[in-house]
């Protein structure tokens, strides 16, 4: 039973101290053979305090090895140079930056306290729901640094408890992203790339929750504090 309002303790309103908690991991891994990785993502969270939109971003340097790498890197440190600026602005300015490299794919996704996103991606990045309803996002085709013509931002809404991933197409899109549930942001988004990237590819994957708690354990949490498992069994006689 609630007791009744006037009945509670008094305290300090905190506007916002409620917002449910925003979490993102990465991970990537190069093409098998190279050394150098042409998938990047940024993770960038909101302002000093952490109470601004969350960035994060996703960037494929066309085909792979040195020159993949250094355009996908060209493409990060602009995002990190203008993580004010909408989704819309920040592929622009990537564009203008990418001019004369080999080009990306790109995708940039900025969510704020509440749960309001806004995205903007341009090739094959993908942005796919582990938990809760799918993002209704996509990216416009084209290649940053190249072609790119139409770029337009697109809004979407988490719910708590909602887990997006985004992904390069270094992740097969037929993946079962769910299975690779729960762990920390960086251990799902690692099992994503171990589970479901080509082989023949650079690939990363990001992972997003928005109040997703339990879900998405902390490493504390997720560290063997739990029952032992279980012995291994013996060996039966040969
Ligand atoms: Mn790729």
């Amino acid at each position: 039973m609630r007791p009744p309002l006037d009945e509670r303790p008094p305290g300090p309103v905190r506007m916002g101290a409620a917002a449910p908690a925003r979490q993102a991991g990465g991970y990537r891994r190069a093409l098998p053979g190279f050394v150098e990785c042409g998938d990047v993502f940024v993770i960038e969270a909101g302002g000093a305090g952490g109470g601004g939109p969350m960035v994060v971003a996703i960037v494929d340097g066309l085909g792979h090895g040195g020159e993949a790498a250094m355009a996908a890197a060209a493409a990060a440190e602009t995002i990190r140079m203008h993580l004010d600026l909408s989704v819309v602005e920040i592929v622009k300015r990537c564009d203008s930056a990418l001019r004369g490299s080999r080009g990306a794919a790109l995708g940039v996704l900025k969510l704020d306290a509440a749960g309001g996103g806004e995205f903007c991606g341009i090739g094959n990045i993908e942005v796919r729901d582990l938990v809760g309803g799918a993002p209704g996002v996509f990216c416009l085709p084209g290649i940053v640094g190249h072609n790119v013509r139409v770029v337009r931002g697109m809004p979407f809404t988490m719910q708590p408890g909602d887990i997006y991933c985004l992904h390069s197409d270094g992740v097969t899109s037929r993946g079962n992203l769910r299975s690779c549930l729960p762990g920390t942001p960086e251990s799902v988004a690692r099992r994503i790339v171990d589970t479901c990237g080509r082989p023949h590819d650079d690939a990363s994957a990001v992972v997003l929750g928005y109040g997703a708690g339990a879900r998405l354990a902390s490493a504390a949490a997720a560290s063997p504090s739990g029952p032992p498992s279980a012995p291994p069994a013996p060996a039966a006689p040969a």
